[in-house]
């Protein structure tokens, strides 16, 4: 996969030479360019920013440099399918696991990261008819800029590409059978030794049953999700949960949504 980053601060990336990401580049898995935006900013002060139309505070990415940068990365029409092209802002669609599966099928992606006030919509707007533009949100706050936005995709999505993790578990994370651990959060994990500091590791999980071992493991990502994220445990599929699961969610009095007010 080919990834292409344009930033005003190249430097943000400098993670991207380590860890399983590090070892993806050296092996030829991923081809990772970052450029410096303000390459391609033709006066002395290399400005990429002006003041809003309409007003308001702080600064809004200029269009022609963007343009620019742009044209230069994705090459002449026609000349190799362009990128999928991904904008981090507050204000895009939610980055999500499923998202990065799609994104982990492409074969070349380019990031554009503007401050928080963004870029030009006429950029966006421009590079629409051309290719897949996203705007991408990683959550529910502000960042100063869309860098560490593009550092968390590139990580999640890389770590779904064919050899860069051992695959055996994402297979397990994408079946749909019912009884699996999708939609719940993981429980907690334990390894030796046995006793620290008077903490005992959970008996089961020493008992060598396999069996009572995946029940306590789905009990406690039953338990974990109500008290962490109610919203996911509300959000459960009942055709997913079997007469265990329902007894323990009513220990936790934990209400499940009628079956046409699910999702
Ligand atoms: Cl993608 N960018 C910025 N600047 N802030 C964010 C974000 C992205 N996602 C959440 N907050």
């Amino acid at each position: 996969m080919r990834l292409d980053i344009i930033s005003i601060f190249p430097e943000y990336f400098a993670p991207l030479d380590v860890s399983l990401i590090g070892k993806a580049r050296e092996r030829g898995t991923l081809d990772v360019r970052v450029h410096q935006l303000r390459d391609w900013a033709h006066d002395v002060h290399k400005t990429v920013d002006d003041t809003p139309y309409g007003g308001g505070p702080g600064m809004v990415m200029k269009p022609e440099v963007w343009g620019e940068a742009i044209d230069t990365v994705i090459g002449a029409p026609g000349e190799a399918p362009p990128p999928r092209m991904i904008v981090p802002t507050p204000s895009g669609r939610p980055f999500t696991q499923e998202l990065a599966q799609e994104l982990a099928g492409e074969p070349w992606l380019l990031f554009a990261c503007g401050r928080y006030e963004g870029i030009d919509s006429r950029v966006m707007a421009e590079y629409s008819a051309r290719l897949r533009v996203d705007e991408v949100s990683i959550g529910d706050y502000v960042l100063a800029g869309g860098e560490v936005a593009v550092l968390v995709m590139v990580e999640a999505v890389g770590r779904l590409l064919p050899g860069v993790l051992g695959n055996a578990q994402s297979a397990v994370d994408d079946s749909f059978a019912p009884g699996s651990m999708r939609n719940l959060v993981e429980g907690p994990v334990y390894t030796k030794p046995p006793v620290w500091r008077g903490h005992e590791v959970p008996a089961v999980l020493l008992s060598g049953h396999h069996g009572n071992v995946a029940r306590w493991r789905r009990d406690e990502a039953i338990r974990r999700t109500v008290r962490n994220r109610p919203e996911l445990a509300a959000a459960l599929d009942p055709e997913t949960l079997d007469k265990h699961d329902r007894k323990l969610l009513e220990e936790l009095s934990f209400r499940l949504q009628p079956e046409d007010m699910a999702n």
